[in-house]
């Protein structure tokens, strides 16, 4: 066998900042600046609920994700309040996830602001990745207006730590011989899976920091935190990772942005990129044999407002006809209520069935 070091995989995680306060801030530029605070009403009426998230500015003042929001109303009784809006915030997610997957050799969408891509065999090294991260930033700055911050690393843990720690608009590249160095000095619940109940019992145990933890052999974390949690706190306290990036989905959609050739509420132009659209949304569905309950069409206007209209059908269908039928019919209406120039367009499908599901309905 001809002596050949292993490859050393590349694998970047992407993290909006701020992701729906941000969001709120592009639909409403008259926002930016003032401290901004998305919040989860419970319901139950007045100020009953929790902070969703905040941006940097709300930050400043104490008011972070998780705190009632009467507190947060205390802290900062200048800011601008806003309910969630997750129509809204999907469709952002949906824009910056087709730039990302350009990118990749493999893909996967961690949650609706977060996914690692795998860049081995993308780029040759790590000097090459960051200047590729660079310009994938700067893509998702210019097309969509929004900031994240980047991480890439050898694996899944190392590129999610690095995404996490300089932040917001943030890039930190930790090459394979950097990442004893990188884990070291940080805290123990840095690591994913490491909670605040495991990372205060490691305290107990004299471990504050990373480093520290192999101060513990891994029969002790065995012992401690039992099989699967002492064997994954001591594999990643030495960074080690296997776990691949795995296409996965949001069960709920399939969506798909794309950018027009030229800005324009001409409707030819505008079903042509349907057209394309639906049929990748519609090759999806195939490839999981899914069908849908709802077509939606989505429009980015050159000011970069998002509106969507969709459309619920009588019955689950999943052929590309209905898609690209419903999507065209929904542009038709859109262009004819709101006459102006779009500079994105997306088609998506929602209220996805199985093919389990689907005979269980057929059954009735
Ligand atoms: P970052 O990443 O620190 O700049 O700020 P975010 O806001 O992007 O925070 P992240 O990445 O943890 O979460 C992404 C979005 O998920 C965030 O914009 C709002 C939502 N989110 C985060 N934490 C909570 C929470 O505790 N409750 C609720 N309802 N939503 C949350
Ligand atoms: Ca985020
Ligand atoms: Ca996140």
């Amino acid at each position: 066998m001809p002596d050949e070091k292993p490859h050393p995989r590349i694998i970047l995680h992407i993290d909006m900042d701020y992701f729906f306060a941000q969001c709120e801030e592009r639909e409403r530029p008259e926002i930016k600046g003032k401290p901004v605070v998305i919040c989860v009403y419970s319901g139950r009426g007045g100020d009953s609920g929790a902070v969703s998230t905040s941006n940097y500015e709300a930050r400043k003042l104490g008011v972070k994700a998780g705190i009632p929001i009467y507190r947060a109303k205390k802290l900062a009784p200048d800011a601008v309040f806003l309910p969630v809006n997750m129509e809204l915030y999907r469709n952002i997610s949906d824009e910056v996830m087709e730039i990302l997957r350009g990118y990749c050799a493999r893909f996967e969408q961690e949650s609706v602001d977060e996914a690692f891509c795998e860049l081995t065999g993308k780029v040759p090294d790590f000097d090459e990745a960051r200047s590729l991260a660079v310009k994938i930033k700067e893509e998702i700055k210019q097309k969509t207006g929004l900031t994240c911050s980047v991480g890439i690393g050898p694996n899944k843990l190392i590129a999610k730590i690095a995404s996490d720690y300089q932040k917001p608009d943030g890039l930190t590249v930790v090459k394979p011989e950097e990442v004893l160095k990188f884990l070291a000095p940080l805290k123990v619940t840095d690591i994913i899976g490491v909670g605040k109940k495991i990372g205060e019992r490691l305290n107990e145990l004299g471990v504050k920091t990373i480093g520290e933890i192999s101060k513990l052999s891994r029969e002790e974390l065995i012992r401690e935190f039992g099989q699967a949690k002492g064997t994954l706190i001591k594999q990643a306290s030495q960074g080690i990772d296997d776990s691949q990036v795995e296409e996965r989905e949001g069960t709920e959609q399939i969506g798909r942005i794309t950018t027009l050739k030229e800005n324009t509420k001409e409707l030819g132009i505008i079903f042509d990129a349907i057209d394309r659209l639906s049929e990748d949304v519609h090759r999806k569905l195939e490839a999981r044999r899914l069908s849908f309950r709802s077509v939606s069409f989505i429009a980015i206007s050159t000011d970069l407002k998002t509106r969507t209209k969709s459309r619920t059908l009588a019955s689950p269908a999943k052929d590309l006809g209905t898609i690209r039928l419903t999507a065209r019919e929904l542009a038709r209406e859109f262009i004819t209520e709101h006459p102006v120039l779009l500079r994105r367009v997306g088609v998506r499908v929602a209220n996805l069935i199985g093919e389990k599901e689907q005979r269980t309905l057929g059954e009735f």
